[in-house]
């Protein structure tokens, strides 16, 4: 067998053992993963732009492909919890990172709630980040 076929069949029984063994492989708890804002003020206006990076704070490292299931962004911050905004996601541009769009058409404080999944990982990341939206 080549040294090549022999990884894949490594990696391949590793994959399926840490399927079938949920409880023997330590795992992270699901409480490491924070998200965190990248810019912390963004200018008020349409189209605007949030980056985000998911972090693992046990390993400090950024954690990709979480599936973001439930965003909201509004101005509860500021005593305006009822004053939402829509938000989209937006491509990635480099794993961790997760952008998304929004117009913030009112200066001030916005909070970013976010629900997500991690691969690998049971429960549910959900954050709340303040975003300040400037004039
Ligand atoms: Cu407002």
């Amino acid at each position: 067998m080549s040294h090549f076929i022999m990884r894949r069949a490594v990696v391949m029984a590793l994959a399926v053992s840490s399927m079938l063994c949920f409880g023997s492989i330590a795992r992270a708890d699901i409480r490491d993963y924070e998200f965190q804002l990248v810019d912390q003020a963004i200018k008020a206006g349409p189209d605007k732009i949030i980056t985000v990076r998911l972090m693992n704070k046990a390993t400090g490292k950024p954690v990709p492909d979480a599936v973001i299931f439930a965003s909201r962004l509004d101005m509860a911050p500021d005593g305006m919890a009822e004053m939402a905004t829509r938000i989209s996601p937006m491509p990635s541009t480099e794993p961790g990172v997760y952008k998304f769009k929004a117009t913030l058409s009112m200066a001030g404080g916005w909070q970013l709630s976010l629900g997500a999944k991690v691969q690998g990982e049971t429960g549910t990341v959900d954050n709340k980040l303040v975003i300040r939206a400037e004039k």
